[in-house]
């Protein structure tokens, strides 16, 4: 079986989701297909930094540890996801010492403080970091404000257009390690009001020096969106001069809205998925080449381990990814391996 990583290294990196106990259940896999790793959980707020606090007792490193050592073992890069998200976030984030909801000022310096812990520990092991995850809106509004960031410390004091938390944690982020790249991280930005938001913001972030790169997450289904306009949103973000990446790949075969369900994947889905993924990543090699696409991850590596088995319905099995549930390649790895 030929090998993604190698087959794809004179242009892009290859890249995989794991969680620690796939470094062992998915080893074969993630040592022959894969040149980056990204923790699916491991480093997010509610499962690294659980308790109040900035002591070392606070934080729970050791899943994130394992899997940066596996990388840095295995000579991969390593993703750091995420900084600042509204999910998977501790109440007490938001909440004042005294009770009640914390002021800006409290909730921007627990941000610092666990922004600078992040990246002080992981500094030359995390090479690029999501710094802020998902803060636009999907509705007529710009900023997602179902959020504890929003609403403690979204306000615009400084009149830039952007939440203060959002420019925070960058600036934050900068200072805790200047070699390391950032990232702004979202879905549904590769088309429509969302792309030219996440573009606005993009641009403003860069003239300020606080980005160096966009992750499309591309959360998408075997029947949208089309490989032009996944182009056409690379392009339209390598021209701000930053790095792009696609950071959470998978092709749900269900389209959205679409509650039906199967037992194992109907062969005409599975043959559509495989033209799907082809056709991506030849938008995907053509970009890279030009310079325009810096890598690829997928939000997993095996059928049997995804999130969308819980998502949008809960339960229901999904064949998103390249390669079965018995970890044997898929009609859409071969799309993608040959050319
Ligand atoms: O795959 C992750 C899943 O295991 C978690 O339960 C979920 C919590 O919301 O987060 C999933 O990962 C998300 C990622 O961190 C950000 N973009 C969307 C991903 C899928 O929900």
């Amino acid at each position: 079986m030929p090998s993604l990583a190698q087959r794809y290294a004179p242009f892009l990196r290859v890249g995989a989701a794991v969680e620690r106990s796939t470094l062992v259940t998915h080893a074969d896999l993630l040592l022959t297909q894969v040149n980056s790793l990204v923790c699916e959980n491991a480093m997010k707020w509610a499962l690294i930094h659980p308790v109040p606090g900035e002591g070392e007792a606070s934080y729970r490193f050791a899943d994130a540890d394992a899997i940066v050592d596996f990388a840095a073992e295995h000579g991969m890069r390593m993703r750091g996801h995420t900084l600042v998200w509204h999910q998977q976030v501790p109440e007490w984030v938001f909440r004042a010492s005294g009770g009640g909801m914390a002021s800006k000022a409290e909730v921007l310096g627990r941000m610092q403080r666990h922004i600078q812990a992040l990246l002080s520990r992981y500094r030359g092991m995390v090479s690029c970091w999501d710094v802020v995850n998902e803060a636009l809106s999907d509705g007529p509004q710009t900023w997602r404000a179902d959020s504890g960031w929003y609403r403690t410390a979204g306000s615009d004091d400084d009149g830039d257009g952007i939440p203060d938390y959002i420019v925070r944690a960058f600036q934050y982020a900068r200072e805790a390690d200047p070699s390391a790249r950032l990232f702004y991280n979202d879905y549904g930005i590769e088309a429509g009001a969302k792309r030219e938001r996440a573009y606005a913001l993009a641009k403003t972030l860069k003239e300020r020096g606080l980005i160096d790169g966009v992750g499309i997450q591309g959360h998408w289904s075997i029947h949208a969106p089309d490989e032009g306009v996944v182009r056409s949103a690379i392009e339209r973000f390598s021209s701000l001069g930053l790095a792009v990446e696609i950071t959470e790949l998978d092709l749900s075969v269900f389209g959205w809205g679409d509650i039906s369900s199967f037992d194992t994947l109907p062969p005409a889905l599975e043959r559509v998925q495989a033209s799907r993924y082809g056709a991506l990543f030849r938008v995907f090699r053509e970009l890279a080449e030009a310079g325009k696409l810096q890598a690829v991850t997928f939000w997993g590596i095996a059928d049997d381990q995804t999130w969308l088995d819980n998502f949008p319905v809960k339960g229901r099995k999904d064949w998103p990814l390249l390669f079965d549930v018995m970890h044997r390649p898929k009609p859409a790895f071969w799309s993608v391996a040959r050319w």
